[in-house]
This record gives C-alpha cells, sequence and structure tokens, in this order.
C-alpha cells in the first residue's frame, strides 16, 4: 500500500494528474485519521484510477458492476504465478506445499473476514452467482417439496431469483415476491403476513445493487428462523462497503463476489451454516471431492471439499485474500463513513437537477444512485457522461423487478467505492446539466 514499508513509488499518468504508486506488498494498518480516510493516498493505491479517458481523468463510478483493484491484489497475483504457482491438495512437491499453504490461509482470512465460526464453512466458488445456485441446486432441489415457498423481495438481482425459480420448476415449490415500498424498502408488515408454515426459505439482498437499500437482514432472519424457514443472503454488494458478521446476522447462508470487493474476478464465497452443509449433498462431481471412487461408489470428502470439486481459482483465491487483507486494513468505520459522505452529495446535488427522479430512497442506503433523467435515456446519459470521463451504468443492473416496481425501463446507476472524491461527484453533476442542454 502506498506510504507504507518506504516502498518507491512510481508514476503511473501524466499532465498534471500524476499519481505516485507505491508498489509495497507490506501488511495494511488502519489508515484511518480523526477525520476520516485520506482519499489521495487511498487512490494511489489504483493504478488504474490514473486513467485519462480522451483527455479527461477517469471518474470511475460503476464500483456495483466491479470494483477496482489496488496494487497489493495485483502484486499478489502476479507474485503467486510468478513465484508459488502450482495446483493444490494434490501434490507433494516443494511448490504445491506451498500453493496449498496460501490458499488454504485465505480460508481462514474468509472466515475472519465474516466472522464465520469455522472456516469448513467457507466454500469457494466462482462467484455470487454460483454460490446461490449452489445452495439452490443442493439445499432447495433436495428439500423442498410441491407448495413449499420459497419468498424473495422484489428488489432481488435475477442471480438470487432465477435459480431459486429453476429449482421451483424442478420440485413443485412457489417462488414467491415480497412487496417494496415506494422509497424501496422492504414491506415488513407484508413479510410479516407472507411468512408461514409453507415458507421454506427466504432469499434476501444484504444491499441493493439496483436501489443501494440495506435491508433489516437480522430481523428478517428472525422473523424467518420464527416460521421455521432458512435464510440466504446476497451479500455482493454488501462485503465491500460494510462489515459482514453472519452471527450477528443469523443467517444460514451468505453469499459475495471477489471482484466487487476489490479482488479478482472469477472467485467468490459461499458461507453455510455448517450443519446444513453438511447435510446437502454435492452439487458437482470431480477431483479434490471424494473420500473413495470405485464404479461400485463414492464417498464424498468432508466440508469445504465436498462442493469444491475440481481445480479452484488458485491464483484469484490468492488475491482475495490480499483483498480482504487490504479492505479490513483501510477499516469498514472509515469507509462508511467517507461513502455516506458521497452519497450524501451526490444525492443533494443530483436531485437538485431539473428533471431528475431518484429510484431508490429507502432511509438507510448504501453508496447507490439510481437515478433518471427526464427526456433523456439512460443509455444516451451513460454516452455522454463518458464522454467526461464518467463511467456509470445504465439499464435494468440485473434487477428487472425492481424497474416494474417503479415503472421505468432502466436506470442510470452511480455506484460509489472509498477511493471516489466530492470533486468526482461534481464532474458529475456537471455532466447532468451538459444531457440536459444536449437534449432540450
Ligand atoms: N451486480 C451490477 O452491476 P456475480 O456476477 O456473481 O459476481 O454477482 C451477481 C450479483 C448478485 N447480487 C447482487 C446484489 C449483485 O449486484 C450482483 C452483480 C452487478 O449491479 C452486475 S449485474
Amino acid at each position: 500500500m502506498a506510504d507504507e514499508g518506504g516502498a518507491a513509488g512510481k508514476r503511473v499518468s501524466g499532465e498534471g494528474n500524476e499519481l505516485i504508486v507505491s508498489t509495497s506488498t507490506t501488511s495494511p494498518r488502519p489508515r484511518v485519521p480523526a477525520v476520516g480516510l485520506d482519499v489521495s493516498s487511498i487512490r494511489a493505491d489504483f493504478p488504474i484510477l490514473g486513467t485519462r479517458v480522451d483527455g479527461k481523468p477517469l471518474v470511475y463510478f460503476d464500483n456495483a458492476a466491479t470494483a477496482q483493484k489496488p496494487l497489493v491484489v495485483i502484486e499478489a497475483v502476479r507474485r503467486f504465478l510468478a513465484e508459488e504457482n502450482a495446483n493444490i491438495h494434490r501434490g507433494v512437491h516443494y511448490l504445491s506445499e506451498r500453493a496449498t499453504l496460501a490458499f488454504d490461509a485465505v480460508r481462514d482470512e474468509v472466515r475472519d473476514f465474516l466472522n464465520a465460526p469455522d472456516s469448513r464453512e467457507v466454500i469457494f466458488v466462482r462467484g455470487t452467482t454460483e454460490a446461490i445456485n449452489l445452495v439452490a441446486q443442493s439445499y432447495g432441489r433436495t428439500t423442498l417439496r410441491p407448495g413449499d415457498e420459497i419468498l424473495l423481495t422484489t428488489m432481488e438481482h435475477h442471480s438470487n431469483i432465477v435459480p431459486w425459480q429453476l429449482v421451483a420448476g424442478q420440485t413443485g415449490a412457489v417462488v414467491r415476491a415480497i412487496p417494496i415500498t415506494d422509497a424501496g424498502e422492504v414491506d415488513l408488515e407484508a413479510y410479516r403476513r407472507m411468512l408461514g408454515p409453507k415458507t421454506r426459505i427466504v432469499g434476501v439482498v444484504h444491499i441493493s445493487n439496483a436501489l443501494g437499500t440495506i435491508n433489516p437482514v437480522a430481523e428478517m432472519t428472525r422473523l424467518a428462523h420464527e416460521a421455521g424457514a432458512v435464510v440466504l443472503v446476497d451479500g455482493a454488494q454488501a462485503a465491500p462497503h460494510t462489515p459482514v458478521d453472519v452471527q450477528a446476522l443469523g443467517c444460514d447462508f451468505y453469499a459475495f463476489s471477489g471482484h466487487k470487493v476489490f479482488g479478482p474476478t472469477g472467485v467468490g464465497v459461499l458461507w453455510g451454516r455448517a450443519s446444513l452443509l453438511e447435510a446437502m449433498p454435492p452439487w458437482q462431481g470431480g477431483g479434490d471431492m471424494i473420500h473413495t471412487v470405485s464404479f461400485t461408489g463414492t464417498t464424498f470428502a468432508p466440508l469445504p471439499a465436498k462442493f469444491e470439486a475440481g481445480t479452484p481459482a488458485i491464483a484469484e483465491v490468492i488475491g482475495l485474500g490480499a483483498a480482504l487483507r487490504y479492505v479490513r486494513g483501510v477499516g469498514f468505520d472509515a469507509i462508511g463513513a467517507w461513502e455516506r459522505t458521497l452519497l450524501a452529495r451526490a444525492t443533494e446535488q443530483v436531485s437538485a437537477v431539473p428533471g431528475v427522479r431518484l429510484v431508490g430512497t429507502a432511509r438507510e442506503k448504501a453508496g447507490v444512485l439510481s437515478f433518471t433523467l427526464e427526456g433523456v435515456h439512460p443509455h444516451d446519459l451513460g454516452t455522454i457522461l463518458d464522454a467526461d470521463g464518467v463511467a456509470i451504468r445504465a439499464g435494468h443492473h440485473c434487477a428487472q423487478p425492481v424497474m416494474e416496481r417503479f415503472g421505468v425501463h432502466a436506470t442510470a446507476r452511480a455506484s460509489f467505492a472509498f477511493y471516489n472524491t466530492l470533486d468526482e461527484i461534481d464532474v458529475l453533476v456537471r455532466g447532468l446539466h451538459r444531457a440536459r442542454e444536449v437534449f432540450a
């Protein structure tokens, strides 16, 4: 990380927008001055933030789609591939043992990151999508009976809807949508009324990617448990922005993606309660997940290997470990405080632009601002902003039921991370005014 370990820095861009990028790989210390985050030091850890788009500084507001990677992550992956690369859990040779140790150590780091009771409960998968499919196909397919109900909030991402629709089709279970209010909050009264003896599974997104809503997951879990249901939490947008404590939440499954938490793509985590995971059958077969194999029958490895068939994304897991250390080093108190500042400024300034309608105005919100601008299609807005170097996402954000609920086909979405600045929000707002003029 920058400013640590006395590493020599290097310049990554020119013309007055120079960033000094450290190449140090020492473990992170909290960088939480009394008044908040040292954002310019943080930015120096992310080489891509020095990019210029047609001569203009990149303003990266598409963090909900994927987050940028600090040098420690890039370097951890490079170092693993250059110095330690081998397959894991298979070889007796030097490199394989080193790779295995490094890989298994990340499992312990994920356990700590989630405050999970046991590393065996941490399953490495490709991402949130695969984690949810695993639970749907292993837990859902073997436990659901015709007429059983799966309750999902209306604000779920497609990856926490479609896997359940698939398993409902296979088992005769029914998927029901928990309504949300005009502000984009779960209608808790309606949820209470929907819970009942038929409810088997509740799926809830911790932080909505389309609205920014932070859901009352602990409360919803308590109510679901009273009804005898298990709870899966989609933490894709929560893991990068808020501390996650699966024991405090009380949930049964928690999923997140590495690439949204400043790590590599191709890796993610399913955490599950050991008692549930132990009772669940494997969902994919292959190497490393077995105890013995013969043509008369196969026995399976214990957790977590039972759910990790085949060679995993080893270098990516190593990168994920570096990312989690980095984020914890910055500290979620400082991250939360700064992102709330960014959101407050963006909400105030963007909503003051004539013709803007905010979509998602929950009381508890993370750094996601979804909106429409009268007379300008979100895709056109995205193109105009891109000309200013501003990267936003435009579309349905893989949350079409949310769009339907708010009567829009698409929104423009700016999503923030702790390396964003107040000046960047000014650039966004100037772009919105320009878009109005272009389409006037
Ligand atoms: N949302 C967005 O731009 P994967 O693709 O498996 O890493 O994550 C899927 C996913 C699941 N849940 C939520 C709440 C998400 O936001 C996402 C990914 C991106 O909002 C890409 S659609």
